[in-house]
């Protein structure tokens, strides 16, 4: 067993419906468990700014899935709640489900990055995480609440 952590993010449509939706089917996914979600919290765009505001949120999940098949389970996750890959990078969307993390795992595949290569620098996805896990440490870049810290 595995403790991963995804995180949540929605921008368009009934924001906080959409994160709802999406961890109303993820637990009812086989091979995951979805042990602790964090507030949802309203954040301004970051990478690219032009769009609304986001909601965004983290989810702590035990799993036997590898790293691999639990990023498929949340882009098919998704898919089904009408994610459509239009549109800029970084750009509005209805959901968004990333692996954030996956235990201690570093990972860097084709369409596979792990702990998320972004996360360090993103304060949307590193409060929800403290929020979860106050101890937190990203494999590589230190802990969650230094990352914050280095943030300010
Ligand atoms: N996601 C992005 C790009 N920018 N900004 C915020 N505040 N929250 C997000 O989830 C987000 C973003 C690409 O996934
Ligand atoms: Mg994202
Ligand atoms: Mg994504």
């Amino acid at each position: 067993m595995a403790r991963a952590y995804v995180g949540l993010g929605a921008n368009l449509g009934r924001r906080a419906a959409n994160l709802e939706s999406a961890l109303a089917l993820l637990r009812r996914e086989p091979g995951l468990e979805v042990v602790a979600v964090s507030s949802f919290r309203e954040t301004d765009p970051v990478g690219f700014v032009d769009q609304p505001p986001f909601l965004n949120a983290a989810a702590a999940v035990e799993t036997d899935l590898s790293p691999r098949e639990l990023l498929e389970r949340l882009l098919a996750v998704e898919r089904t709640l009408g994610r459509t890959r239009e549109g800029p990078r970084f750009g509005p969307r209805t959901i968004d489900l990333d692996l954030l993390l996956y235990g201690d795992a570093v990972v860097s595949e084709p369409g596979l990055d792990v702990p998320h290569p972004r996360l360090h620098e993103r304060r949307f996805a590193l409060e929800p995480l403290a929020e979860l896990d106050p101890g937190l440490v990203v494999p590589g870049r230190g802990p969650v609440s230094a990352l914050l810290a280095e943030l300010d």
